[in-house]
């Protein structure tokens, strides 16, 4: 048993599309369990922090651009390898790609737009996911 914490982020595609709730409840009906929620329009600063591994990129401008393009859902979920876990449940991040049944394959977009709108983030690592959560709950 390895009972872990990662951050959640819905990102703007999915709140404006009205997903947040149909999300929420694909983790916790894969048995996960919500420790922390809340909705935040983000600063240029916090992304900054969050995406910083991504800087230089060619997609980190349109990346953060696109985070600052309407609310955001801020999660913290805990389980047994609940990392690993959501990671599958997210499915890969190219939405054309992800596999049918996990929720980029399902919603997510990338139809020639700057950057994939996947709908989710979550943490890739125990260092990540602390680090992370650091950044949006303080
Ligand atoms: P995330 O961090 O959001 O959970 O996604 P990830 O690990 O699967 O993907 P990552 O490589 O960390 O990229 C972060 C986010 O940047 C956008 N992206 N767009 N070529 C592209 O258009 C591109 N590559 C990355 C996606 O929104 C991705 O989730
Ligand atoms: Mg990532």
């Amino acid at each position: 048993m390895s009972i872990e914490r990662t951050l959640v982020l819905i990102k703007p595609d999915g709140v404006t599309r009205n997903l947040s709730g149909a999300i929420l409840a694909r983790i916790e009906a894969k048995g996960y369990t919500l420790a922390q929620l809340e909705m935040v329009n983000a600063t240029r600063e916090v992304l900054e922090q969050h995406y910083e591994e991504h800087v230089g990129k060619p997609f980190y401008e349109p990346l953060v651009e696109f985070m600052l393009s309407g609310p955001v859902v801020a999660a913290i979920f805990e389980g047994n390898s609940v990392i690993a876990g959501f990671r599958s449940l997210a499915g890969a991040t190219d939405p054309t790609v992800a596999a049918p049944g996990t929720i980029r394959g399902d919603f997510g977009r990338d139809w020639g737009l700057k950057v994939q709108q996947n709908l989710v983030h979550g943490s890739d690592s125990v260092l990540s996911a602390e680090r992370e959560i650091g950044i949006w709950f303080g």
